[in-house]
């Protein structure tokens, strides 16, 4: 499924967040109509894929019930796998994961990697959908007090490791697997610069890597104006900036909110490598 996406670039997924209360764009899409219609006007600007989610994962969320998160998630992903687009689902439970596939996604994006639903991995072994693992060490509500590493870099490949080697061990073929390192997760601002610095030790797992720095925090940090952070809708040009280096280091795929800017970036990359050294 992953080779019949576009190849020689890195990808864009958009995000549509069904959610009231996710960080960037939480309550904007929270009506199944209004939501479909952003994922194709995502796609028209330039998205490969979108990622649907019905569960916010911000720092300090409360998770939400899977009644209500099957009721946001799946007359979207229905509608827009029947319009044709790539659609992966963000969710942390298989019942959602699974009932998403039947509805058409054709990719699963689990930020915890497996680990908050022990059914998951089980789950999507009986399946042959392409699954993102995320580094995650606790839910939303706790996470940014797991932020402790002996070596941040070192300690993010190993954990992932562990997640990818349940999978595999699960059945779970190997190129299936995506892995992502997490931005905002567990991870201090400072430490997702650190990250972003070592992108070549995810991509030396051999696997494919997602990165999804989008409007995130860290970069309202950075350009914050005094005590201000730069505003969530005014970091677009930063999020762009670090899609180029995520496509520099060879990054398959970046998980945007705005995806006409990060479209050209990774043109631009693909083409500069065309040049001889
Ligand atoms: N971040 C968010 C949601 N889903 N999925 C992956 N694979 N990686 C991430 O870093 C990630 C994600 C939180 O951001 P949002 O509220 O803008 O969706």
């Amino acid at each position: 499924m992953l080779d019949a996406l576009p190849a020689g670039r890195t990808l864009v997924m958009g995000v549509v967040n069904v959610t009231p209360d996710s960080f960037s764009d939480g309550g904007r899409w929270l009506d199944a109509d209004t939501a479909i219609r952003h994922g194709l006007d995502l796609v028209a600007a330039g998205a490969d894929l979108v990622d649907v989610g019905g569960e916010s994962t911000r720092p300090g969320a409360e998770r939400v019930d899977e009644a209500t998160e099957l009721q946001r998630v799946l007359p979207v992903v229905r509608a827009l796998a029947a319009d044709g687009v790539v659609v992966s689902v963000d969710t942390m439970r298989s019942s959602v994961a699974l009932q998403a596939l039947d509805a058409g996604a054709a990719i699963v994006n689990d930020v915890s990697g497996g680990r908050a639903d022990p059914a998951m991995i089980p789950v999507l072994a009986q399946t042959d959908a392409p699954v993102v693992l995320m580094h995650w060490r606790q839910h939303s509500a706790h996470m940014q007090e797991h932020t402790t590493y002996d070596d941040l870099v070192a300690d993010v490949v190993a954990e992932l490791t562990e997640q990818v080697d349940a999978a595999v061990g699960a059945g779970i073929a190997p190129e299936r697997i995506v892995v992502d390192p997490g931005l905002g997760f567990s991870k201090t601002g400072d430490q997702n610069w650190t990250v972003l610095a070592h992108l070549d030790a995810f991509t030396a797992t051999g696997h494919r890597v997602l990165v999804a720095a989008s409007r995130k925090r860290f970069l309202g940090e950075l350009l914050a104006d005094g005590p201000e952070l730069r505003a969530v809708d005014r970091r677009e040009d930063a999020t762009a900036a670090v899609t180029t280096l995520c496509a520099a280091a060879g990054v398959w795929c970046v998980r945007v909110h705005d995806p006409r800017p990060s479209a050209d970036a990774v043109r631009v990359v693909a083409r500069l490598r065309q040049e001889p050294a």
